[in-house]
Parts: C-alpha cells; structure tokens; sequence
C-alpha cells in the first residue's frame, strides 16, 4: 500500500490556496514592534519549510467540510509552535546549518534564538485566545507541555547506549507526534466530527507523526545535507541513540558494538565512516524505514474513517510521501 514512488505526481492539492493565505497569515501575525524579532522571525520563516502540521489542519478541516477563517488561524499557530521549538531545539543541539542556511542561533546566537522561539510560542497563544474556543486550548496546551516533556527525556537519554526501543519510541511520539496528533484533531474539532472519528484522526497525526520522525532519524545517517537543509550525522556528533544506531548495536559483533557504544558515549563524529558502514551492513536502515512504513500505514488505516474526498486522498498521499521523502 506505501509503495507509490515519491517521484510521481503529488495527488491534486485541496488546501494549496488555503495555505497561501497562512503564509499571508503568518507575516502578518508576526509583527513586533521589536526590530530584532521582525528580524530573526522573517529569517527563519522566509527560510520556507515544507509546512506540514499546518497541511494536516486544512485537510482535516476540509475533510469535513469546515471552511471558516479559524481554519487558517490554527494553522498558523501550529506552525508557530513548531518554529518556536525549532529555534530553542537548535539552540539546545547546538546545530548550525537548518532549511538550507545558518541557524538563527547561528547567525544571531543563542540568546536571541531562545527569546525570539519564546514570541513566536506566546504569541501562538495570543492568536489561540482569540479563536476562543476552550478545547482548542486544551488541545494545544496539552501537546506544548507533551513536546517539552519529550525534548527533556531525550536530554536525559543522550550519550546513553542502553537507550530500549521502547524509550526511543517513547520520546519521539512525544516531540515530534504529539504536535502532529493535534493539528490533526485540531481539523476534526473544527469540523465537529464526533468523539471516536476525532480519536481517529488524532490517531492518524500520532502515527504519521511517529513516521516522519522515523525517516529523519535515518536521513541524519543515509540524508544529503543539501537536499536536508541540515548536516548529516548530527545525531552521532551529540550522541543521541537514535533507532538505526540501536538496531546497528544489536546486530554487530561485539568490537563494533564496542565502537558504537563508545561513539554514543562520546559523541564521536569523526566515526561516522566505520559507523555507517555498520549501520548499512545490518540492515538497520532498512528496519527503520519499514517502521515508519508501519506506522503510515497506521496512518492510512486512520484516513479511512473519513468520508472520501480529495482531502482524504491528500492525507493517504502524505502517508506515502513521508516514508520516501529525501528532505
Ligand atoms: C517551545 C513548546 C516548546 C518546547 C521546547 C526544543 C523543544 C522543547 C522541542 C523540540 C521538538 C523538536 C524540534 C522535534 C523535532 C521535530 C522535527 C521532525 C522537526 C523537523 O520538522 P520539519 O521537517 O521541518 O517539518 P521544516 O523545516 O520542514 O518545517
């Protein structure tokens, strides 16, 4: 069922002009009237990004026949929440190469990265406030804590190569599915579709979420930093015991285990050559990207709960493209 190569023809897009107008939105939900924010924000957000999670809320929104302005306002903030993460995540990584250019705490340092993420994270509560409506601010308050709780466990798990698959998947539903879950229930909330189909779709943004993540796991190893936008091997220089490192150990003898485990410890870049020939020789690229095959088809299993449309269409489309993307 995931097998469409990403090179075909993406499905017709339903929501390509609403997203134009949360580009619009976005600019204009910017404003400060603080030179060095109008500064940093434009940098960042005119850097682009493949504005996903603002993707799921116009689907879901659309799948149910929900056109109202809140639609675009919640997409916004999404991608608001999402900015403001990148920006201290790449603080806390310490990464200088993101969406192809500099990092902002790269180009403006960390301090400015960190307060310019805080705007961005308060003012998608500004915007969330005047949507009013009580369980759009349940949801999203809900999600931020989750996706701070997940950024913390993986502070905890770094340089830590007993890491259990378990614990792994644990934080990445956390810091990256958690914000995919809610924009997709975002679109169903709107859309007033009832309990079991929200949980459902909810479902669907978890497990693509989960997915995505997956396959940015393994692009940090099999990726090319031109086509990412961000360097290759990253996670090894910070050692963060991602899934193709953890199935790698499992599968090696035990000297390159011994180097594997060392590398984490350390965060040993300069043996990302030997480290990689391991991880493609046991096949751990492979493994993790059929679980992120699993989890889109999850994903896809989900979709089905919802009338059919050219909506629905772009959300199963999204479950192929997000094993087989490349950036
Ligand atoms: C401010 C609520 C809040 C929390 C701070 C730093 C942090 C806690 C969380 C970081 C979470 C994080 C960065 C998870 C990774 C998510 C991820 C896969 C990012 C890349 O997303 P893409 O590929 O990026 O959609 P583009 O550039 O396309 O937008």
């Amino acid at each position: 069922m995931i097998e469409t190569p990403a090179s075909q023809p993406a499905v017709a897009d339903p929501v390509d002009e609403a997203l134009r107008e949360v580009d619009g939105l976005i600019r204009q939900r910017l404003a400060s009237r603080v030179a060095l924010i109008d500064q940093i924000s434009a940098y960042i957000v005119n850097a682009g990004g493949k504005r996903i999670r603002p993707r799921l809320v116009l689907l879901f929104a659309e799948a149910f026949g929900f056109r109202g302005h809140e639609r675009l306002e919640l997409a916004a903030i999404v991608e608001f929440i999402h900015t403001a993460t990148l920006l201290h995540d790449d603080v806390v990584d310490e990464s200088d190469l993101r969406r192809g250019r500099a990092t902002a705490n790269a180009a403006f340092g960390n301090a400015a990265s960190v307060l310019v993420g805080d705007f961005l994270y308060s003012r998608a509560f500004q915007m969330m406030v005047s949507v009013d409506r009580m369980r759009v601010l349940e949801v999203l308050a809900d999600a931020t804590n989750v996706i701070a709780e997940g950024e913390v466990l993986q502070l905890m798990n770094m340089h830590d190569p007993d890491l259990t698959v378990e614990d792994y998947l644990r934080v990445i539903r956390f810091k990256t599915a958690k914000l995919f879950e809610a924009s997709a229930r975002l679109g169903a909330v709107l859309g007033e579709a009832d309990t079991a189909t929200e949980e459902s779709c909810a479902d669907y943004g978890r497990c693509l979420g989960t997915s995505f993540q997956l396959v940015d796991d393994l692009l940090d190893y099999e990726g090319e930093t031109a086509a990412l936008g961000k360097n290759v091997g990253d996670d090894l220089r910070e050692g963060k015991p991602t899934l193709p490192l953890l199935l790698a150990m499992e599968r090696s003898t035990p000297v390159e285990r011994a180097m594997i485990r060392r590398a984490i410890e350390q965060g040993e870049q300069q043996r990302l050559p030997d480290i990689l020939a391991v991880v493609r020789r046991t096949g751990a690229l492979e493994s993790t990207r059929s679980a992120a095959k699993e989890e889109a088809e999850k994903a896809h299993a989900r979709a089905l709960v919802l009338p059919p449309s050219r909506a629905r269409d772009a959300l199963i489309d999204l479950c192929v493209r997000s094993v087989h993307r490349s950036s």
